[in-house]
């Protein structure tokens, strides 16, 4: 059964992060460099050649019939979340690969190649900006990004030469319109449809867009035993009003509006200070782009008149934005077609979690297939697929590959992708 290479080594893969407690495989990391390793020689082991691109993408390709031929993508992410989950990312390029390794084994070779991309930083996590490995191999990495730092201080340049890579080589990544036949992701739903339909699988219809923004309140530090209440400017009060504000915005759409609040950092940070400092980011997100963008407005809105009534100060800059991404008609219904072939009632649901598909859209056209996860968690570490379901997936997966068509590519290049700011 392919499930059962697959769960070990989502297990084996789990084990590499920055501390053994909690899962973290951050962008350019060591452990992250540990990973990339690892799976070019699982794409090796597979009868792939296996190399690292410019951003630390981990790259195989199996070659088809004859050599040099376009190919259909598969692939996902291998960095995490902080105290992740370890299927986030790892299942769809271990299972991608169980796929290639099962084709090699039978020495079947197709009438286009294969490639599997493990891409390097889909999170975002060290330098706020996502889809960082997937936007280079679409040629739409946003140099500016470069200069963005980590909470350490180090900028992404910096960093990528610690990893030993080299900054002014990133447009190497780049692949051209033509090298692709399509992408296709699997990818856990982390979500709970699946699990409500009592399937395995479903077929993802769209990717939902997203705005990150980052927000600075600047009020007055002070001692917390002699400034009475009606003279404070404290920063962390009206942070907090602008969460419960946002929160309670969102609650009250009725279009599928979300909106986290995921990090936030008082200043200076002593039990005894009123907060002078505090900053925080914000995460909004709607299927569609029009109603997020609306949404965003109005929240920056509530934020600003919160801020100003409070006589605080505010810096509130997107970081991020990324439009919703259909999947391509042609594809799903392939996908469609592979998910009954192997027994499964087909069920199409949005995804509302992103994926490496959105930059992919802008060179190639798009398609995903989730596998249902226990309970719909993720981003925690009681994310958990049941093998059978694995297995199920990695059968759909395969069957798309071996019956794969190659269709027309249905959009132009640079498909107006909001660029990752
Ligand atoms: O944030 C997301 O939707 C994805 O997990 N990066
Ligand atoms: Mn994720
Ligand atoms: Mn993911």
């Amino acid at each position: 059964m392919l499930g059962d290479e697959i769960v070990s080594r989502i297990n084996q893969l789990g084990t590499i992060s920055e501390t053994p407690e909690h899962l973290a495989r951050i962008f350019l990391s060591p452990e992250h460099r540990i990973a990339a390793d690892l799976i070019m020689s699982w794409m090796k082991d597979a009868g792939m050649a296996a190399h690292l691109d410019a951003i630390g993408n981990v790259c195989g390709r199996y070659e088809g019939d004859r050599p040099g031929l376009p190919c259909l993508m598969l692939g996902s992410h291998y960095d995490t979340v902080r105290d992740a989950g370890k299927w986030d990312g790892p299942l769809g390029i271990i299972t991608a690969i169980a796929c290639v390794a099962d084709l090699n084994r039978r020495g079947v070779r197709l009438p286009f190649a294969i490639e599997i991309v493990g891409f390097a930083d889909e999170e975002g996590v060290r330098f706020s900006s996502t889809l960082l490995g997937s936007r280079a191999i679409a040629g739409t990495f946003d140099e500016s990004v470069l200069n963005t730092r980590d909470s350490a201080g180090l900028t992404m340049r910096d960093a990528m030469v610690a990893f030993g890579l080299d900054p002014a080589k990133i447009g190497a990544a780049a692949r051209a319109r033509g090298e692709l036949h399509a992408y296709v992701e699997l990818h856990i739903e982390q979500g709970p449809v699946l699990e409500q339909q009592n399937l395995p699988v479903g077929v993802v219809t769209a990717i939902a867009g997203a705005t990150r923004l980052a927000a600075n309140l600047s009020g007055m530090a002070g001692h917390a035993g002699t400034v009475p209440m009606a003279l404070r400017r404290d920063a962390l009060a009206g942070a907090a009003e602008c969460i419960v504000a946002v929160e309670a915005f969102c609650k009250a759409d009725d279009a599928g509006l979300v909106g986290t609040v995921g990090i936030i950092n008082a200043m200076p940070g002593a039990t005894n200070v009123i907060p002078g400092r505090v900053s925080f980011t914000l995460d909004i997100r709607a299927p569609a782009d029009a109603h997020r963008k609306l949404a965003v407005a109005e929240i920056v809105g509530w934020i600003e008149a919160i801020a100003k009534r409070r006589e605080l100060s505010l810096q509130i800059d997107v970081t991020h934005e990324n439009r919703t991404v259909p999947c391509a008609p042609s594809l799903k219904a392939q996908m469609a077609e592979a998910v009954a072939a192997e027994g499964y009632g087909v069920f199409e649901l949005p995804s509302g979690a992103g994926h490496d598909g959105m930059a992919m859209i802008d060179i190639a056209d798009v398609a995903m297939l989730f596998v249902r996860c226990r309970g719909g968690i993720s981003h925690n570490p009681a994310e958990h697929v049941e093998i059978a379901d694995a297995d199920a997936g990695a059968r759909v997966l395969l069957r798309l590959i071996e019956n794969f068509r190659p269709g027309s590519q249905t959009r132009e290049a640079g498909g107006g992708q909001d660029r990752a700011r």
